[in-house]
C-alpha cells in the first residue's frame, strides 16, 4: 500500500502529455467461459474463466499459456508495454512474456531471444506488473510463462498491451536531461513507468528488482572511460550498470559493473576502460536495482549532474550523460 501511494505522488509530477497513451489490445476475461483466444499450452490445468478472471494451476515443469488472437499485427516500438494484473499463490517468482514475430512477411513462432522476464510476488494478493518487451518489427502472438512449482494457483484479471508515450532521443547523444522527460529510458520490468519530473526521472519498485534500460544508442565504448552514476533511493540497493553491443534489450551478464547504494543520495564513478568487456559498439545501456520496497529517483541535482556520466578518453571530461 505504501508503495502505491508513493507511486501516485510520483505520477502527479508529470505533465498530462507524458501520460498520453493508447490501448492496443486487451484480454479482460470478463465473460464466463471465454478465454478470449488464450490456451493452456503447457503444464496448466484447469483453465477457467469465471467471475471476471481466468484461473489456472501449474501441473508440471515449464508452465505457459499463449494466444495468437492479436488479430492485427502490432507494429513494434520501444514504448509499447504489457500490463498484467495477477494473483499468484506459490513459491516461484520468475515469469516471462514471449512474443511471436513476423519475419520477412512470414509468421514465426516463439523463439529464444524474443522474451522479457519479470519478477512476480507469489503472496496470494493482487499485483499489477508492467513489462516493456522492446520487441521489433511486427508481432502476432503472445505467450506468458508462469513461475514453476506444482500446485501454484494463478488468477488473471486482465492482460493489456498499451502504446505508451513516445520519447525521442538522438542515438548519437550520450546526454539526457531527466528534468525534461524520461530521456527515453524505460523501467522495462519491476517498477512503475519511469517518468520525468522537476526532481528527475523516477520509478517505484513494484517487485524485488527493477531494470532501467536506455534508448538505442550509436556510440563507441572506446570514446569513454568511466560512468558516473547519480541517483536517490529511499532504501538500500544492490545495482549494476550493464551495456550491450546489440540493441535488442538483452545484456550479457559479464558486461556489467556492480555497485551498492546505501540509501539516500548516491553518486559513484564506475571504471569502464580497462575492462576486457568494454569494447566495440555501445547500443544500449541498462541499470538494474535489487531491493524491496524502495523508491529510486534518478536526479538531476545541482552538481554533479547525471544518472550515468561518460567521460571522454581524450580529455577526461566531456559529454556527460545529463
Ligand atoms: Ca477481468
Amino acid at each position: 500500500m505504501k508503495m502505491l501511494i508513493t507511486c501516485t505522488l510520483a505520477l502527479g509530477l508529470v505533465t498530462a502529455d507524458a501520460c498520453a497513451q493508447e490501448m492496443i489490445k486487451a484480454w479482460e476475461f470478463n465473460t464466463d467461459g471465454d478465454a478470449e483466444g488464450w490456451g493452456p499450452t503447457h503444464s496448466l490445468a484447469p483453465f477457467t474463466v469465471r467471475g471476471g478472471t481466468l484461473r489456472t494451476e501449474v501441473t508440471g515443469g515449464d508452465p505457459y499459456m499463449h494466444t495468437m488472437s492479436l488479430r492485427a499485427d502490432i507494429t513494434c516500438n520501444d514504448f509499447q508495454y504489457i500490463e498484467l494484473r495477477m494473483k499468484l499463490d506459490g513459491r516461484g517468482t520468475g515469469a516471462e512474456f514471449f512474443w511471436a514475430s513476423v519475419v520477412g512477411g512470414a509468421r514465426r513462432g516463439f523463439v529464444a531471444g524474443e522474451e522479457r522476464s519479470f519478477q512476480c510476488i507469489p503472496d496470494g494478493q493482487w499485483h499489477t506488473y508492467f513489462v516493456y518487451p522492446l520487441w521489433r518489427d511486427k508481432v502476432w502472438g503472445l505467450r506468458l510463462d508462469l513461475p514453476e512449482g506444482d500446485g501454484t494457483a494463478v488468477e488473471l484479471d486482465y492482460i493489456r498491451i498499451w502504446q505508451g508515450q513516445r520519447v525521442e532521443h538522438d542515438p548519437r547523444s550520450p546526454a539526457w536531461d531527466f528534468t525534461q522527460s524520461s530521456g527515453a529510458w524505460l523501467a522495462v520490468s519491476g517498477g512503475t513507468h519511469l517518468t520525468g519530473g522537476a526532481a528527475g526521472a523516477e520509478t517505484t519498485l513494484l517487485t524485488g528488482a527493477v531494470t532501467l534500460i536506455s534508448p538505442v544508442l550509436d556510440l563507441q565504448t572506446t570514446d569513454y572511460r568511466v560512468a558516473c552514476l547519480e541517483l536517490y533511493s529511499t532504501g538500500k540497493l544492490a545495482g549494476g550498470l550493464y551495456w550491450a553491443d546489440e540493441s535488442d534489450g538483452s545484456f550479457p551478464g559479464c558486461n556489467a559493473v556492480q555497485f551498492d547504494v546505501p540509501g539516500g543520495p548516491f553518486v559513484t564513478t564506475l571504471q569502464l576502460a580497462g575492462s576486457p568487456m568494454w569494447t566495440g559498439a555501445l547500443k544500449r545501456s541498462g541499470v538494474d536495482e535489487n531491493v524491496l520496497a524502495a523508491v529510486v529517483g534518478l536526479h538531476k541535482a545541482k552538481a554533479p549532474l547525471g544518472i550515468v556520466e561518460f567521460h571522454s578518453a581524450r580529455n577526461h571530461r566531456v559529454r556527460p550523460f545529463v
